[in-house]
């Protein structure tokens, strides 16, 4: 018994941590149908103990697929969703190609997993990941989101090199080493990030943001469904590996009391509180690597403006940014497909 599992992508980082997360989490998987593309065709994944060669997507590939996890960029997935969904996979698409379609769940577990579900409590047959910065600071936020309103949010993102996947990792990987590309062009942080802090991720818009700004931004009101919260975002890539740091100053539509929201976010599922700045105890991209928390601390009130406080939020961004919000995506369709 089980389900059918087919992962497009499953050689990347999101890839391989998707079947590793799956295996952790002894997600009922029947058969894995691990997929590349042609560039990758070949090469090996490892599922409990098990090698398996990966294969291309195609129509036929997809038949008596139940779930489909997707990590091969948005290109990928415009062109295959459609035809595992056709074939009756459920899609969980971790690239950005349908997040703001009408119609298509965007979810994270802890915020609106009842989206997933229509009236009749049938699946969507695609359902989009967000973003991973998007993703560990409304598991943050969700908790005051219900007990008191958010009227505004001012985040500054501190990224991952692994956000860029691979070619991310090896960039400073190759430039600590003392490689420096001769022509800037070919920067894959668009600019040195070795010893750097880049502000930017991803191409700038037509309003000055870059499109991983205004991922926070829509991607956020469609998670709460609620067009009123501002969002204003500032992402930058930083040299670490282990996971993405997020400053988030949030603005509350009601009082609050601080111990009552220290015990709230404690007790809140998906979140780990690490805040104990006298012990030096606070979330890092170090202590968070691996994990599949996101980890809250510098808890404090607003020294300025009334409703409003600050905290620091990191997770690992290819586990609850990627791969384990889409297995938990996965997790909730268990026995209801
Ligand atoms: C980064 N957040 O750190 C990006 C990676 O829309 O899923 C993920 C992009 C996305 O570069």
């Amino acid at each position: 018994a089980g389900y059918r599992v087919a992962v497009l992508g499953a050689t990347g980082l999101v890839g391989r941590t998707m079947i590793k997360v799956l295996e952790e989490r002894d997600f009922p998987v029947s058969e894995l149908v691990p997929l590349a593309s042609p560039r990758s065709r070949g090469e090996v994944v490892t599922f409990k103990g098990r090698e398996f060669v990966t294969e291309v997507p195609s129509p036929e590939i997809f038949e008596g697929v139940d779930i489909a996890l997707f990590s091969a960029g948005g290109s990928a997935s415009l062109e295959w969703a459609p035809v595992a969904a056709q074939a009756g996979a459920i899609v969980i698409d971790n690239s950005s190609a349908f997040r703001m379609e009408e119609g298509v769940p965007l979810v994270v577990p802890e915020v609106n997993a009842e989206s997933i579900f229509d009236r009749e409590g049938k699946a969507a047959p695609i359902i989009a990941n967000p973003n991973c910065s998007t993703i560990q600071m409304v598991v943050a936020l969700k908790p005051l989101y219900d007990a008191y309103g958010i009227s505004r949010i001012v985040v500054s993102t501190y990224q991952s090199v692994t956000g860029k996947g691979k070619a991310g990792r090896d960039a400073l990987e190759s430039e600590l080493a003392g490689n420096i590309p001769e022509d800037p062009e070919t920067f894959t942080h668009f600019h040195q990030i070795a010893f750097n802090a880049v502000p930017q991720i991803d191409a700038f818009t037509e309003n000055g943001y870059t499109k991983e700004e205004m991922k926070m931004v829509n991607e956020t009101r469609k998670i709460f469904d609620d067009q009123e919260i501002q969002v204003s975002p500032t992402t930058v890539r930083i040299p670490v590996y282990g996971g993405h740091g997020e400053s988030v100053n949030v603005e509350l539509k009601r009082d609050y009391d601080i111990k009552m929201v220290r015990a709230l976010l404690a007790g809140s599922p998906g979140i780990v509180m690490q805040d104990d700045p006298s012990a030096r105890i606070y979330p890092m991209p170090m202590t968070s690597y691996e994990r599949d928390e996101v980890f809250v601390g510098r808890l404090r009130p607003d020294y300025w403006h009334p409703r409003t406080l600050n905290l620091w939020v990191v997770a690992d961004n290819l586990r609850k940014g990627a791969a384990t919000n889409a297995v938990q995506i996965a997790e909730l369709l268990v026995g209801n497909l």
